[in-house]
């Protein structure tokens, strides 16, 4: 159908009006340096890898670098500081102008001081600051803002038979009492994210829980940081639906074939309000998340006279 010069042209004015706002999530690459975590382990060890890893991760759209020096996988065993800061030190040298803001996942205040000076200026802590006397004063002085995640035990015996009456509840009442404590401590409550900390000390009922009912959490009111990538539940879903059994005994297919669990997770939870998706895949999730936030409209703006159609 062939319209009229004039109307054609007060349609271009009008598009012109349609101004899309940036949609309202982060994405969080991951860059490990770790002989032993549990979907890219040994990949990244030497400080040259992980360094072209997190440019090119970067590349597809991340606004933060997560740079670990110390596995958390279920079963790890610690590392000591020196180890863990000669690990990721270079690396984060390596990444300072990159063009993300880079984060430490350490729960030690040692490491975390020598990243800051590196140019970190976010601290995830797995621990939520229960591993390190050090660490709460360390981020009230330097100004850092800081993740504080639940964790139900440690890494090495967390996944042997987590309980919970309300999952959802406990992790929550967890969140804001260790989010009081930073407080407390004199970190700035504007410099706090909070994360569920999805796969510490959860079954993949517990994970699937909280992912449904995640703006319970949301409703705390500080950025919610998810990082479901590559996690097991996922693979344990992904068998399921092979047609391998049941979810708890069901063995989970390996990390490469979670891409899709991890695309579905992180979207959901960008429609319950969470604002940091912390991935190992960026550009797919990415992809996603545009497609999510335009999708939800009222995170795109129009003027009113667009709304005539126009095609
Ligand atoms: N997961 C891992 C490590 N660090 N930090 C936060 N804040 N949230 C997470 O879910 C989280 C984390 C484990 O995953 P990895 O071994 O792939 O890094």
């Amino acid at each position: 159908m062939t319209r009229p010069a004039a109307l054609a042209g007060a349609v271009r004015q009008r598009r012109a009006r349609f101004l899309p706002v940036a949609p309202a999530f982060r994405l969080m690459g991951v860059v490990n340096v770790t002989p032993d975590s549990f979907s890219d382990g040994g990949r990244f060890l030497d400080a040259e890898s992980a360094v072209a890893h997190g440019r090119g991760l970067v590349a597809q759209g991340a606004e933060i670098l997560d740079v670990g020096g110390e596995s958390t996988r279920p079963g790890a065993e610690p590392v000591g500081a020196a180890e863990e800061t000669a690990r990721v030190e270079p690396v984060l040298a390596g990444l300072a102008g990159a063009g993300a803001q880079l984060s430490i996942d350490t729960s030690k205040a040692a490491v975390a001081e020598v990243a800051l000076r590196q140019g970190a200026t976010l601290v995830n802590d797995v621990t939520a600051l229960r591993a390190d006397p050090a660490m709460a004063e360390l981020l009230a002085r330097s100004g850092a803002e800081c993740c504080l995640m639940h964790m139900l035990g440690e890494p090495r015996t967390m996944q042997r038979e987590p309980r919970y009456e309300d999952v959802v509840s406990e992790v929550k009442s967890f969140l804001e009492e260790r989010m009081a404590f930073a407080v407390a401590e004199g970190v700035a409550e504007e410099r706090i994210l909070l994360d569920p900390g999805i796969g510490f000390g959860k079954t993949a009922a517990h994970n699937l829980e909280l992912l449904r009912r995640l703006a319970e959490l949301v409703a705390i009111g500080r950025p919610l940081v998810v990082g479901t990538s590559r996690k097991t539940f996922l693979g344990r879903l992904a068998a399921v639906s092979a047609g391998g059994g049941s979810l708890d005994e069901v063995t989970p297919l390996p990390p490469d074939a979670r891409l899709a669990g991890t695309i579905a997770t992180n979207v959901m939870a960008f429609e319950r309000g969470a604002a940091v998706f912390r991935v190992h895949d960026v550009a797919p999730v990415r992809e996603a998340l545009v497609a999510a936030a335009a999708t939800l409209g009222g995170r795109w703006s129009q003027s009113p006279e667009t709304t005539t159609p126009t095609s």
